[in-house]
């Protein structure tokens, strides 16, 4: 065990009262001594670090291969307009998890620690532990080791040697936050171990054994890829050959009609004229689509495991990136925008007895809905400080009457609120941004300054958040020292 990080806490103190709360388990509700367990479906939550629409259900690039993502879809409904609450991980994941948005807590940044500010009972985890079922997690559910063991029943947290352990290798080179393994191209990709060595094969190893269980559960499973850096085995690059890869749809001077703090947040100087300059655009859209189809295998790993437990017919399954992901559009690389390609998400939902096979949905959602909409289907009360809506009718209808946009938010003042057929941005300096998505899905065309469209704009407007909290506190990086091995 030595390469699985898992504090002594989780695996001694939670491992044993979970022992407990299994033998009690037909019966009692841990921590809630007299209520009865109620029957219903047990919950498995899969997160994905930085995927965009490039899966096979979403069909967001012509050559993504995932079949296993093409299977879930099967088996679920997939949303085609559904995004994060925030275009970069912390602000995403302490959202969909807390239940409110960056706006409430003032956490709108990964520089940010969510765990000092959001009470204990709030997050999803803890609070459906609260509510009979044993809440066990692995991988990157949080921002990276920004977990509370004593809010799970088990978690688990598999070291990533591909990722840098200190603030300072954590600097952007210039190619972007480790696009490259080493800051700067070398081989197209460097890993050579087994896949089963790989943490999120590990992660997904994980809950697949805790599908062995009885019992209710909310299990999380969060994969690290397609994160940077993209070293996957090497059958995964195989898939795509080089020369036949598509580069994403552009056009030139797209950034013409974007504000400056839009251009600011692009950043056209930066990964994207120095990887056009070296030739290897093509070369990082295929290492990225190889990153995303061994995403899609381990969540291949999972289902697999699920259909030969007894709980394959009794589990929600919700399939959910943090984030999008940009690979040149608008000259832009990675996240941290307001653009379609940044915000949206893939987002399947499988919930026995409510979804129908293979159906989809266009209507804008947003990641705020995970946390009602799970409530809501496993029959336990919604908590007053959650903000987001329920999805469970579009769940049953993709047709079905909705009127909620999605609200997207990127540090403080810039957000984007998006409609089946909108995106209106407006930055913190009140300059904007208008895309027609139905006409122009690709968001070439600002048309924030037409005045037949004005009315539309001011509708749009009428979601902006109305106060926005105070950041929180940033953590200060620790002073360089040697750190004991694996204690960051
Ligand atoms: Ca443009």
């Amino acid at each position: 065990m030595k390469t699985f990080l898992i504090t002594k806490y989780t695996r001694q103190v939670r491992f044993g009262s979970l022992l407990i709360a299994g033998i009690l388990a037909t019966c009692l509700i841990p921590g809630l001594a007299s209520t009865p367990i109620q029957p219903g479906p047990n919950i498995l939550l899969i997160i994905a670090d930085d995927m965009n629409d490039w899966i096979g259900p979403m069909a967001g690039h012509p050559q993504a291969k995932t079949p296993n993502l093409d299977r879930l879809a099967s088996r679920g409904m997939t949303f085609l307009n559904a995004h994060c609450a925030a275009p970069i991980c912390n602000p995403s994941r302490t959202a969909m998890l807390s239940g409110q948005r960056p706006t409430t807590t003032g956490i709108y940044n990964n520089q940010q620690s969510w765990m000092k500010h959001i009470p204990a009972g709030r997050c999803l985890n803890d609070y459906l532990r609260q509510h009979g079922f044993a809440s066990l997690g692995a991988g990157k559910i949080y921002h990276y080791r920004n977990y509370k063991p004593e809010e799970w029943d088990e978690v688990f947290y598999p070291r990533d040697d591909t990722l840098p352990n200190s603030v300072a290798e954590r600097t952007p080179g210039p190619f972007g936050y480790r696009m490259f393994t080493e800051g700067k191209p070398e081989a197209a990709y460097q890993e050579q171990r087994e896949e089963e060595l790989l943490v999120d094969a590990q992660s997904a190893a994980w809950c697949a054994r805790q599908l062995e269980r009885p019992g209710r559960f909310f299990m999380v499973c969060g994969l690290h890829r397609p994160h940077t850096p993209w070293d996957v085995p090497k059958k995964y690059f195989d898939l795509y050959a080089l020369e036949s890869i598509k580069l994403p749809l552009v056009i030139s001077n797209d950034l013409a009609d974007v504000p400056p703090a839009g251009i600011a947040f692009a950043q056209p100087k930066g990964a994207h004229a120095n990887i056009t300059k070296a030739g290897l655009w093509k070369d990082r859209v295929r290492a990225y689509l190889a990153a995303v189809s061994f995403a899609d295998a381990q969540v291949g790993r999972l289902l697999d495991a699920l259909d030969k437990s007894a709980h394959r017919d009794n589990t929600i399954i919700v399939f959910v990136g943090d984030h999008g992901w940009h690979l040149g559009e608008k000259e832009h690389w990675a996240k941290s925008a307001l653009w379609r390609r940044a915000t949206q998400v893939p987002f399947i939902w499988v919930a026995p007895g409510v979804t129908k096979a293979g159906s989809r949905c266009e209507e804008a959602v947003d990641m705020m809905s995970i946390y009602p909409t799970l409530c809501e289907l496993a029959g336990v009360e919604v908590p007053k400080h959650v903000e987001g809506v329920s999805i469970k009718p579009l769940l049953a209808n993709s047709k079905a009457r909705w009127t909620q946009p999605a609200l997207i938010s990127h540090l403080r003042g810039n957000h984007a609120v998006c409609t089946a057929d909108w995106r209106y941005i407006r930055y913190a300096d009140g300059t904007e941004e208008l895309y027609d998505e139905r006409k122009d899905p690709n968001e070439w065309t600002n048309v924030a300054t037409s005045p037949v469209l004005a009315d539309v704009k001011k509708r749009l407007t009428t979601y902006l958040p109305v106060t926005e909290a105070t950041p929180v506190q940033e953590v200060v990086p620790p002073a360089k020292k040697k750190k004991k091995k694996g204690a960051s």
